[in-house]
């Protein structure tokens, strides 16, 4: 297997996926050609390629896809674990109190494009075929293939890119597209599976590999405007699938649950949620790069900072943290009070967590009672006795051992993707 090290940054592999485009040598089935004229633009390439006549893509609206008006989703979602938001379920924060380190599956967020499919793990099969894979002949694996392969345990976090979003409006005064999450997009799980790279080599990955696309089996997603984008898919550069991504067929000690991909996802330990595709059904492996609207109308950041066509595809999660309470929670005046939360970071561990009890002026270190560990958050804990009674906002904010930490402000983009600003909660002190 050749060096693919240098590709794994998406930022500048996105950059080689542009030239081959260029070059005419890339497929981009569903994504309307303006849409990669734009890319283009940003990339300093729209000069190159000229005026080309466009192949717009299909909008056909398809009848299977209608999304229902109540959550397509299999598990219950009592109001005291979850918000519904349209086809998601947003985990209430509130709910991860005492519950220990990994969300357990009856609170795990839901972000569902159409509805949770439910399929039958005996006569599921993942097919593996393209042009990447030697002689281009396809594979065919069960899950007992999957399961007679070497297995792999990972703790990691999966969390949706709008996880926070809402903040760009109540916080920010920013209009922004998508589910109006607050921060409880996101749980924590013990996975088990193979590595999606030694299904790979299985299937016969050839040296020129270059992308990996996982589809997902559950309905075309057809857009608000009527556009089918056809099944959930993503690709992922060569370099990344072949390093810790799994084929997940596991969560927390069960088989994989309906919600969550049953029989098996893909899990991306770090990257944005929409990489861990669910219920996935094929992999396409392309020697020539691969483009859907999940990596090039959607998941980029596109607003007034960015350029044209957005910036390269999203890949890691930034630092975000929550306290576990209710927007609102009451505390009595004179008493002493264990302030509980989480923080957690796509680009490392989490090194310290700061709170303050009067809205930013003050703060003080939370103890923190996990060790800090890439792809996983820690929680904290932080006393708090106030004094007198009226509103207050709780503020958190993590630095993680990279070095990022929380700014008070995050620059805005349409979709709303990685808010990590400190988020302001406000509470009730009760005299
Ligand atoms: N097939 C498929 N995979 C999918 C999705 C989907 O709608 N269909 N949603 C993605 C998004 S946007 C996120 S954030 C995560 C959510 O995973 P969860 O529902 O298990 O929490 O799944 C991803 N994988
Ligand atoms: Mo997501």
């Amino acid at each position: 297997m050749h060096d693919h090290v240098d590709l794994v940054d998406e930022h500048s592999y996105d950059r080689r996926r542009l030239r081959q485009f260029l070059a005419g040598d890339a497929r981009a089935d569903g994504v309307d050609r303006r849409v990669l004229l734009k890319l283009l633009a940003a990339a300093g390439g729209a000069a190159a390629f000229g005026a080309a006549g466009a192949a717009p893509a299909s909008a056909s609206a398809s009848a299977s896809a209608t999304v229902a008006a109540a959550a397509g989703i299999v598990k219950p979602l009592p109001p005291e674990l979850f918000t519904v938001r349209g086809t998601n379920a947003e985990s209430k924060v509130a709910s991860w109190q005492g519950k220990g380190f990994h969300t357990p599956v009856d609170r795990f967020f839901v972000r569902n494009h159409t509805s949770t499919p439910v399929l039958d793990a005996d006569s599921w099969s993942l097919k593996v075929w393209g042009s990447g894979l030697r002689g281009g002949r396809a594979a065919e694996f069960g899950l007992d293939d999957l399961r007679r392969l070497p297995a792999v345990t990972t703790d990691a976090l999966v969390e949706c890119a709008g996880n926070g979003r809402s903040y760009f409006t109540s916080q920010q005064g920013e209009s922004v597209t998508g589910t109006t999450w607050g921060l409880g997009a996101i749980g924590s799980a013990r996975w088990r599976g193979v590595r999606l790279g030694d299904v790979l080599k299985r299937a016969g990955i050839a040296r020129d590999a270059v992308d990996v696309q996982p589809r997902g089996l559950d309905a075309d997603y057809v857009t608000a405007d009527g556009a089918n984008l056809g099944r959930v898919r993503r690709p992922l550069p060569v370099a990344k699938a072949l390093g810790d991504v799994l084929l997940a067929y596991e969560m927390n000690g069960e088989p994989l649950p309906h919600d969550h991909g049953h029989p098996v996802r893909v899990l991306v330990p770090s990257w944005v949620g929409i990489a861990s595709i669910k219920w996935v059904g094929d992999i396409e492996v392309s020697d020539v790069p691969l483009y859907s609207p999940w990596n090039t109308d959607f998941y980029r950041l596109f607003g007034a900072a960015y350029p044209p066509g957005g910036t390269e595809p999203l890949t890691r999660q930034p630092v975000r943290s929550t306290f576990e309470l209710a927007a609102g929670a009451e505390f009595a005046a004179g008493e002493t009070h264990t302030l509980t939360g989480r923080s957690w970071s796509g680009k490392g561990g989490i090194a310290s967590v700061e709170v303050s009890t009067d809205g930013g002026a003050t703060w003080t270190r939370a103890r923190l009672r996990d060790p800090a560990r890439a792809h996983n958050w820690v929680r904290w804990s932080a006393r708090w006795r106030p004094v007198r009674g009226g509103e207050t906002e709780l503020l958190a904010r993590a630095t993680d051992t990279r070095g990022n930490r929380q700014p008070e402000r995050t620059v805005h983009n349409t979709q709303g993707y990685l808010f990590d600003a400190v988020v302001r909660h406000p509470v009730t002190v009760v005299a």
